[in-house]
């Protein structure tokens, strides 16, 4: 038996992954005793990461739609269809009627070749990915406050922290591996706070609890600065030397005293002042957060908020303090960094300023306008303003918000190109399906959301005919007369690295078993594991005065429970990979709705009835699960599932700034079906 390193398909762990070949053929996964972070530990998904790679369903040949059917053909057939119709919309109606979906289950490569796609072939900025959906607002945020929107120290620093805020963040189950350092440092002695609305497994370990209600967060975390400034624990030297803007945040958080704040958020005003107290006198505190907190219309905001915190207290550059935004996708990071985003290239570098640098680069006129976000070429898209779409290792049908709109709009393009390595409720609307080469079949890059950028590696021969994205790419580049002779993956990461400052030293030969840190810039630099230690990019840190804003809906009389959505640690996302993953799939079979015994007991529900949960866009059919966990007045279900699909329910309400849209809060009502 063979046995091939390769890193995680699932989240931005990012763990060392062993793939176990016997005659061609995946036969098991098996941790990497070498790996940096992950230790030669895997959660339950690494140890069956290899197990959907060759299941029968796979994509295997090119499709095109022929009537209400979708036919195989041959390669050569379904990529010249597909620059022929790309281009003829682009004659018709221009370059922005077009636009890319790229994926962050994809490589680095795979992302960086089609925003080159989007921006030298199609002539558009409209490129976009998942990462909108998930982490736009640290993006925005992070960037303004810091001058960088990644993970501010390496997952294993939190062990050293002798405090610890998780916010919005099911840690244990959605990143397992960054858990285990929480509990390290837990186990060392260092105090554990948990703001969440549902009992975790995470909140029923810490120290301190805190419920607020969904939608609230800014409100109670100005408290706890509040407090902090009260009791003087800020850290005024760091203050002084290293930020800008702290006044306007204290006059701001005055009038955020506990009492206040317990009146928006329910949380009482003794645990939050007991919980400003052990963050603001730890030596070393840190703030790990997730999409309870960015997935709201107030995401951009509450990240700032969150960042103020760490700012005030100088809990920032050094080992066991900083801000732990826990990416998604194991690849979401890279993506970002591929500049797979409307208003940026590569390493962040804007359109407007580093569009000539590129033009140079390429040897190619690339557009000025930033371009459109994914819900906004989707709504484009509706109004028959955007007419073709490409869209590669996404299921938005699924995972975006409002499906009904979303089919609408799908519906209505002219041409849908859907690249993925299985069918999905997304691919059944394509007029072109391009089958790809999944983690265990091509070679890459995916960065980790701690920034380490770690290889995949080939361990078995694709099914069929399907191809490597960055082939396809490079083939459909060629038809659009951009030059794109690469002869490898490794080739396409030398191109990424001399346009990309922070990948600069980053050359296959380098990355080992470990891979390396970005920022790293040149071949002889070893990575970078603590960022903002000594200055900030943009010289001093920005404090921003940030106030609560409610939600776009809240509850009333015809809708009177807050519907909030997520995962479980069974399932990725839309379920393509996982429910096709037996051990998986057995143990989380079917959907459910959480809902707290006292609201199921008013509604005569009883835990295993099936129930209909519905909000203003839709209704779903799926049974009630009855549980403390989830706080009287709220239902929480996952979006794993196509028998009921929680996408049906939310809303597209968006973050001004992020566009992200509001996942955590709906208006919903439930009854017995
Ligand atoms: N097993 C598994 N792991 C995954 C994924 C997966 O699909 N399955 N997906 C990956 C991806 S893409 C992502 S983005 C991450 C997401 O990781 P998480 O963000 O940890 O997961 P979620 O379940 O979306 O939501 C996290 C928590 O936010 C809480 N929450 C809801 N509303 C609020 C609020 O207003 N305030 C606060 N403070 N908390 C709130 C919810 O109760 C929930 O416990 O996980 C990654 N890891
Ligand atoms: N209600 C609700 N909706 C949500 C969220 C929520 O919390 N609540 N969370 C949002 C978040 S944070 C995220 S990140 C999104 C996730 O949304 P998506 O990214 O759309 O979800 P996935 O199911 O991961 O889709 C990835 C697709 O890539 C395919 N794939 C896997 N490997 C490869 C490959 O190598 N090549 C290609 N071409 N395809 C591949 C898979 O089969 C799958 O179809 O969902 C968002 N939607
Ligand atoms: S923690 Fe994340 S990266 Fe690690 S094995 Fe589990 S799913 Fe994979
Ligand atoms: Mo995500």
């Amino acid at each position: 038996m063979e046995k091939v390193h390769t890193t995680c398909i699932y989240c931005g762990c990012g763990c060392g992954l062993l793939l176990h070949v016997e005659d061609g053929r995946v036969v098991g996964a098996s941790p990497s005793p070498l790996h940096p972070m992950s230790l030669g530990r895997l959660c339950i998904k690494g140890w069956l990461a290899g197990e959907f790679v060759d299941h029968p369903d796979r994509l295997r040949y090119p499709l095109i739609r022929r009537g209400d059917r979708l036919s195989r053909v041959t390669w050569e057939e379904a990529l010249s269809l597909t620059a022929a119709s790309l281009r003829a919309i682009a004659q018709e109606l221009g370059p922005n009627s077009l636009g890319v979906l790229t994926s962050a289950k994809g490589t680095n490569e795979e992302n960086y070749l089609l925003m080159k796609l989007a921006r030298a072939g199609l002539k558009t900025n409209n490129v976009d990915h998942v990462a909108r959906l998930c982490h736009a607002p640290t993006v925005a945020g992070l960037s303004y406050a810091f001058g960088s929107g990644a993970m501010t120290n390496p997952i294993a620093s939190l062990a050293q922290a002798t405090a610890i805020l998780v916010v919005g963040s099911n840690t244990t189950e959605q990143h397992p591996l960054v858990a285990s350092y929480i509990l390290e440092a837990r186990g060392k002695g260092a105090r554990l706070v948990v703001a969440d609305p549902r009992k975790t497994q995470l909140a029923g370990l810490a120290d301190l609890r805190l419920a607020p209600r969904p939608g609230t967060d800014i409100a109670w975390i100005n408290a706890l600065l509040n407090v902090i400034i009260q009791e003087n624990l800020i850290d005024q030297e760091f203050i002084d030397a290293r930020t800008e803007g702290f006044d306007a945040v204290r006059q701001t958080v005055l009038g955020s005293t506990p009492e206040a704040a317990e009146r928006i958020s329910g949380i009482p005003a003794h645990d939050l002042a007991e919980a400003a107290r052990i963050f603001g006198s730890a030596e070393r505190a840190a703030v790990v957060y997730a999409a309870g907190i960015t997935q709201h219309t107030t995401g951009t905001d509450n990240v700032q908020a969150l960042a103020n915190l760490v700012l005030a207290t100088g809990n920032i550059g050094r080992e066991g303090t900083g801000l732990y935004p826990l990416r998604e996708h194991q690849n979401v990071q890279g993506a970002c960094d591929m500049g797979a985003l409307p208003d940026l290239y590569c390493g962040y570098q804007k359109v407007a300023q580093a569009r000539q640098k590129f033009e140079q680069a390429w040897q190619t006129k690339l557009p000025d306008e930033p371009g459109l976000t994914a819900l906004e070429m989707l709504a484009l898209a509706e109004d028959g303003r955007l007419k073709g779409l490409f869209i590669v290792g996404e299921n938005p049908m699924m995972s975006y918000p409002d499906s009904s709109q979303i089919k609408k709009a799908l519906e209505a393009l002219e041409f849908l190109v859907v690249c993925d390595i299985f069918p999905t409720e997304t691919s059944e609307l394509a007029d072109v399906v391009l089958p790809a080469a999944s983690f265990a079949e091509k070679e890459g890059t995916f960065t980790s959301t701690e920034r380490r950028i770690q290889r995949i590696r080939r361990a078995v021969k694709a099914p069929g005919e399907a191809r490597a994205e960055w082939e396809i790419i490079s083939d459909l580049l060629h038809r659009m007369g951009v030059p794109a002779d690469y002869a490898s993956a490794a080739e396409i990461m030398e191109e990424i690295a001399s346009l990309t400052p922070q990948y600069g030293g980053v050359h296959y030969d380098r990355l080992g078993a470990c891979g390396l840190q970005w920022p790293c810039p040149s071949r002889d630099h070893p990575g970078t594991g603590i960022l903002h230690a000594e200055k900030f990019s943009i010289g001093r840190a920005r404090f921003r005065a940030v106030e609560h804003r409610e939600p776009v809906e809240a509850a009333d009389d015809e809708y009177p429970l807050i519907l909030t959505t997520g995962r479980s640690l069974y399932h990725s996302h839309t379920g393509t990979m996982t429910r096709r993953t037996s051990l998986l799939d057995r143990e989380v079979p079917l959907p459910a709705v959480e809902i707290n015994p006292e609201d199921a007991r008013l509604l005569g529900i009883r835990n295993g009835q099936p129930v209909m949960v519905e909000t203003r866009r839709g209704s779903i059919s799926l049974e009630a699960r009855v549980t403390e966990d989830t706080p009287k007045g709220s239902i929480f279900v996952p979006f794993h599932f196509s028998e009921a699909p929680a996408n049906v329910l939310t809303s597209q309400a968006l973050d001004p700034v992020s566009k992200i849209p509001e996942f955590k809060v709906s208006a919903a009502r439930i009854r017995r079906s």
